[in-house]
């Protein structure tokens, strides 16, 4: 039972099969609307990944400042927490960040009796192959890489990945800013283990890459979103859910998750070892379980909630988006990223060469 493969957790969760055998509840503590007056709360998040409304709301609840900061991708967290973690108190890893940070024990012990709201929790999504019994990790969303395209300049109908590679949409295509993530979608395109890290097969990214190059207008892993809005990028790679807040204010925005498959993730909120106000934390991380906060989020972002009590309160058309919620045939062929060790380093190398 604990030992499923992060695969298996996953389509079982989606599919609607719990994992658990007892079901999880947090217990009856309560933390939120402390006496945090005057206090600040150091919160480092990826960027658009917030309703903005629920910083000052919880300030007005609780008193607090929230010092709010962003990153764009996975290896901007990892750099900051390796090199002394920046003072903050609460992050949101991805699984495959989780994996590092747990390894070199940065992240503190989650205490669910400080979340009361840990209950609102689907327990399908509890009990990660990435965090067995979840005790560094509370499920904040999940998601894709999926590719945004604008559908008045690209115009056929498009599958994958392909589109990335094609030379009519020359200085219109941008490539997410990501070193593991950018090459994992080529390793998927050119046939290979997503989680290769073979010398000849890092060659042949190394390779697609690099003609790859002329047609980039940029590398970013944020930017995207705007230049799709404005029509400056027609086609992008980057993550499912900012591709749908684009497409919400240009309607003319698609998100196309491949049905051949693409990399699945899952951010989690989490409390450094050494922060300096582990109490505001708590009560930020258990806001943010609160069901309506968390359907607020869910409708504004547009990725994929494990909140269960969320769950009635997100909007229907949002939870019928198989580009939100892809169908089970589709998170099948799906596949997470793994940790790889020191290997990491050829894919970094690789990613460097490309962008200097
Ligand atoms: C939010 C990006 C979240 C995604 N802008 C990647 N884990």
């Amino acid at each position: 039972m604990r030992h499923v493969s992060q695969a298996t957790y996953f389509i079982l969760a989606v599919a609607g099969v719990s994992l658990l055998a007892g079901g999880c509840s947090g217990n009856a503590a309560s933390s939120a609307g402390g006496p945090f007056a005057g206090q600040t709360l150091y919160v480092f998040n990826w960027s658009d990944y917030i309703d903005p409304g629920l910083i000052p709301e919880f300030e007005r609840r609780t008193g607090a400042h929230v010092q709010y900061d962003n990153y764009s991708n996975e290896s901007e967290l990892e750099t900051k927490m390796l090199a002394g973690g920046g003072g903050y108190d609460v992050i949101f890893p991805s699984d495959a960040n989780l994996r590092v940070l747990t390894k070199k024990e940065l992240l503190a012990e989650i205490d669910r009796s400080q979340l009361p709201n840990w209950k609102n929790l689907d327990p399908k999504f509890l009990d990660p192959p990435h965090d067995p019994g979840n005790r560094h990790s509370v499920p904040y969303f999940w998601g894709t890489v999926a590719v945004g395209i604008r559908t008045d300049h690209v115009t056929e109908a498009v599958k994958g990945f392909e589109v990335l590679f094609d030379e009519r949409y020359r200085g219109r295509i941008t490539m997410l800013d990501d070193p593991e993530n950018a090459v994992a979608i080529c390793m998927l395109y050119l046939g290979f283990p997503m989680n290769s890290t073979d010398d000849d097969h890092l060659a042949k990214v190394a390779e697609l890459l690099a003609n790859q190059r002329p047609l980039v207008q940029s590398y970013t892993a944020d930017a995207f979103k705007e230049k799709l809005i404005k029509g400056e990028a027609w086609v992008a790679l980057g993550w499912s859910g900012d591709i749908l807040q684009a497409r919400e204010q240009e309607p003319r925005v698609r998100a196309v998750v491949p049905e051949t498959g693409t990399m699945i993730w899952v951010d989690s909120m989490c409390i450094p070892k050494d922060a300096a106000n582990p109490k505001l934390a708590y009560a930020f991380i258990d806001f943010l379980l609160d069901a309506d906060v968390a359907a607020r989020n869910a409708n504004f972002v547009k990725y994929a909630s494990p909140n269960l009590a969320a769950r009635s309160r997100i909007k229907p058309e949002l939870l019928d988006d198989p580009s939100i919620y892809p169908p089970p045939q589709v998170i099948e062929r799906c596949q997470w990223l793994e940790d790889k060790g020191a290997a990491i380093a050829k894919i970094e190398r690789v990613w460097e060469q490309i962008r200097n």
